[in-house]
């Protein structure tokens, strides 16, 4: 068993260094969690990491990638109301996929708990957009847990996964980026394996299961009631601190990330130190904690990541109960953006009470200069080859759609393919609208295998359905890569088990493409004259642009000792510095010198010589062996 698992299925209480990501999951062994479901997605896929570091027999839950968020949410629901406690994990717009089915979840009688597990991404570290999740709580009446180190993340899930026990309502652990990939000694209390008794408890007795008609005002006014349930919870757990700094003039209520930003910045407090809540439960809030907190405070700061809903909160606390107190809020449009790193709770601590910090001196983590690393396709990746291809087959006039992957990178320079990008399966749709009107410009669209899978499919009917003459390229590289190799419908393998890949191309035949097109990315030729053939049809097509992930592949091969590393050379003889495998290629394994010369970086080139058929002058040799030095 790998070393992580093992310490995962410990039995007597131990102490170790672990991620968030690590933590949660001894909380679900811990609190018994009987079915897991996810779908990948940053700042969450260490979780199934973690997971899948206990080997599947000693594995005390069902653990799925299901195929979209929405599914997962499903899967995890159906096992929940059969008595099974059920979480499902997955990234902050992960939720937009799922609501339809999530904003239900409060109104049915979930019999064995579930716990929606959210990665929020303040910053957009690696997402579209930094949407805060809390709205969803508020829309749906589900409560949220929001932990702020790896320590509460452990606690934290229990506590969530009594909560819906007890109540048999949906509860949010709503994690974010930091809390996720931070790292903290965590001590975990004993673990024993009870025996467990699988039988399926469905019962419509329990229900109602069917949110129609007359029966959803009972169905949301039994939501109301289990919030309010749940708001004595919050208010009686031992989850919401009172920091008492002795101060009776001035309170911070924070939650999170910024509680222990806050705790680093006060401790250059010019000032006396603020009194601090902080909150377990932001949503319901305990009404009466803070209640006495406002009455003990002249003024009191909201200190909260993104929107204000803990501030719209206090507010009607204090307005209602008419307690004259100062609530400090977002106090401009900074404020509402981004990770409130100590650098970020600094500047907005010291815009509501300048007299307590001086200002920051000297340039914060953030400021420091770096150099740039933009964000690039790796040595050997069939995309770049396929963009690199695919490119002397359009007009500049031409217009393509990026989607979500690492594809998505196409949209840089050299290659600049992909001029519109939303979400995942978008590219499909906006393609079919840019079309209309439109018998000039070419319109080709993006998507990988696994988005496919997850949200492709629609729009590719909605394609052929209604004729939409455009050309899709699907960026096949049989796996998950962007979000660290999960697999996929197509990959051959679940988390479990071998299984039947299910064939892209069958399922394009099935679904009535006419005009399918299959092309290994590295022979760039044939791919070219493949892509021009596609735009000219003049019906909906795709070309399969299909090479398997070489990060995953690289990494495959390495790890059996008489693997040979094998690399490409320039030949000085016949170079004649067009410099096309930098500028036009970009592999990154090229390093332009400023004598014009350019050289291979022996730690990057992998010797997959996509390359060589990019210099006009022939210069680059195959991949040779290297002796390792
Ligand atoms: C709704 C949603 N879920 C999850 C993600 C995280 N995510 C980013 S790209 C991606 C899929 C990448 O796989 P694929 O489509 O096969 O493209 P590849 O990266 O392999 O090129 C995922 C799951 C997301 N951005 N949005």
């Amino acid at each position: 068993m790998k070393q992580m698992g093992k310490m995962l299925l410990t039995r007597p209480s131990f102490k170790e260094i672990v991620m968030g990501n690590t933590a949660v999951v001894r909380a679900m062994v811990e609190a018994g969690t009987k079915v897991v479901t996810a779908y990948p997605g940053s700042p969450t896929p260490e979780i199934a990491t973690a997971i899948l570091s206990i080997p599947k027999p000693e594995r005390p839950f069902y653990f799925e990638f299901s195929v979209n968020e929405k599914v997962a949410t499903e899967v995890a629901y159906g096992a929940a109301v059969n008595g099974h406690l059920s979480t499902v994990f997955f990234k902050s717009v992960g939720l937009n996929v799922a609501a339809d089915t999530f904003v239900q979840l409060s109104l049915v009688n979930i019999i064995g708990g579930m716990v929606i597990v959210l990665g929020d991404d303040p910053g957009a570290n690696s997402s579209q957009n930094e949407q805060d999740n809390r709205h969803f709580a508020h829309m749906t009446y589900t409560p949220v847990f929001e932990p702020a180190n790896p320590t509460e993340v452990y606690h934290y899930y229990k506590a969530a996964a009594e909560l819906s026990q007890q109540q048999h309502m949906p509860v949010i652990l709503r994690l974010t980026t930091h809390v996720c990939h931070a790292k903290e000694n965590v001590t975990f209390q004993t673990w024993r394996r009870e025996d467990y008794d699988a039988a399926p408890r469905f019962d419509p007795a329990n229900g109602p299961y069917i949110p129609l008609t007359a029966d959803t005002s009972p169905m949301k006014r039994q939501a109301l009631r289990n919030l309010e349930a749940a708001e004595t919870v919050a208010s009686q757990t031992g989850l919401n601190r009172w920091i008492d700094n002795g101060n009776k003039k001035r309170g911070i209520i924070t939650a999170g990330l910024p509680f222990l930003s806050l705790m680093d910045v006060l401790q250059t407090a010019t000032a006396d130190k603020p009194d601090i809540l902080k909150l377990g439960v932001v949503y319901p809030v305990a009404g009466d904690l803070i209640e006495k907190f406002l009455i003990a405070h002249r003024e009191v700061k909201i200190l909260e990541e993104l929107d204000n809903e803990l501030e719209k909160e206090i507010k009607m606390i204090a307005f209602d109960k008419n307690i004259p107190v100062r609530i400090i809020g977002k106090m401009d449009s900074d404020d509402w953006m981004g990770e409130y790193t100590p650098d970020k709770v600094h500047d907005v601590l010291r815009k509501a009470w300048p007299d307590m910090l001086a200002p920051r001196t000297g340039p914060g983590p953030i400021d420091v200069p770096v150099p740039d690393r933009p964000a690039q396709l790796c040595p050997g990746c069939g995309h770049r080859s396929a963009f690199h291809a695919i490119k002397q087959a359009l007009a500049d006039t031409d217009i393509s759609v990026a989607d979500i992957g690492c594809h998505t990178l196409g949209y840089l320079p050299p290659y600049a393919l992909g001029q519109l990008l939303m979400c995942m399966g978008a590219s499909t749709g906006i393609g079919s609208g840019l079309s209309l009107f439109n018998n000039t410009r070419k319109v080709v669209v993006f998507m990988g295998d696994s988005t496919f899978f997850h949200a492709g499919l629609p729009g590719i009917v909605n394609a052929v359905f209604n004729q939409h003459p455009i050309t899709m390229i699907l960026m096949e590289n049989g796996t998950t890569a962007m979000t660290g190799h999960q697999d996929h419908a197509a990959s051959g393998k679940n988390a479990n088990q071998t299984t039947a890949p299910i064939p892209v191309r069958k399922v394009l035949e099935g679904l009535g493409v006419q005009h399918i097109y299959e092309v290994d990315t590295y022979r760039q030729a044939k791919l070219t004259a493949r892509v021009k053939q596609a735009v000219s049809d003049t019906a909906f097509s795709v070309v399969i642009a299909r090479h398997p992930c070489m990060l995953k592949f690289d990494r495959e091969q390495r790890r059996d000792l008489s693997f040979q590393r094998r690399q490409v050379a320039i030949d000085p003889e016949k170079c004649r510095q067009i410099h096309d495998c930098v500028k036009v290629f970009g592999c990154p394994s090229f390093i332009l010198n400023d004598d014009g010369q350019v050289k291979v970086n022996p730690d990057l080139c992998i010797g997959d010589g996509s390359c060589l058929q990019t210099c006009p002058a022939s210069a680059i040799n195959a991949p040779k062996p290297v002796s390792e030095g």
